[in-house]
């Protein structure tokens, strides 16, 4: 009964008010890659986004930058998928976040390898539901998580790399709006796409996976 009364107690909203009034923003990008490789506006995509905006994200090296730089207002808004430490599981979460908070949008980020275990499959319910839906593929044609790895030994990290698939395309081709990222122009337009999404929008988002930090 207590468990309950403290799961569903209200987040206070007047701290939410605060939050945004002192800028909750980290400052940082939505990761330092793009930044890097696509000259890109910091606050790119993080300000184009709605900020009642749920948020899961799926699990690698990217996540603690999407956890840092795309804030949100309320615990409750924040859905971890990590419990087990499996990678793949973010867009069936999110698919379940974005039928219970029909009426905001859920920003789903995930890497390239994740997305590729089991992330493609879901991606016809996500089109079938036209569910309102941000996916945000962090590709950096690695597994990232080992790809730094091997660089911290000194090794050679070719066993990481999984390959540059095309994930806008593949949306495209199900009917999914979606955009790759590859330069400032392109987040620019990204960015515009994210201001008034129409259902479910997937954007690539290019990465080089020798500059990035965590
Ligand atoms: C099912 C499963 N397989 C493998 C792992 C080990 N693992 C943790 S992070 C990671 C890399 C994930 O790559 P990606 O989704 O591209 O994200 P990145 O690390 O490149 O940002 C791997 C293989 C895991 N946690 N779960
Ligand atoms: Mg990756």
């Amino acid at each position: 009964m207590t468990r309950d009364l403290v799961a569903f107690t209200p987040w206070p909203h007047h701290l939410a008010a605060r939050y945004r009034a002192r800028g909750y923003w980290t400052g940082r990008p939505l990761c330092h890659g793009a930044e890097a490789q696509a000259k890109a506006r910091p606050d790119g995509l993080h300000q184009a986004l709605p900020e009642d905006r749920v948020l899961v994200a799926d699990l690698g090296r990217f996540v603690t930058t999407a956890w840092r730089n795309l804030p949100v207002l309320a615990p409750n808004d924040l859905v971890f998928t990590s419990h087990f430490g499996s990678i793949g599981v973010g867009l069936g979460h999110a698919i379940g976040a974005a039928a219970a908070a029909p009426g905001r949008p859920t920003v789903m980020v995930a890497g390239d390898g994740g997305f590729l275990l089991s992330g493609l499959s879901e991606l016809a319910s996500v089109r079938r539901e036209s569910l309102p839906l941000v996916m945000i593929i962090c590709n950096d044609g690695s597994y990232g998580a080992e790809h730094v790895q091997f660089r911290n030994r000194g090794m050679e990290p070719g066993l990481s790399m999984i390959g540059g698939h095309d994930f806008a395309a593949i949306a495209a081709a199900m009917g999914i709006e979606a955009l790759r990222v590859t330069d400032a122009d392109s987040l620019e337009q990204a960015a515009a796409l994210l201001a008034a999404p129409q259902g479910p929008v997937l954007i690539d988002l290019c990465l080089d996976p020798e500059r990035i930090e965590m």
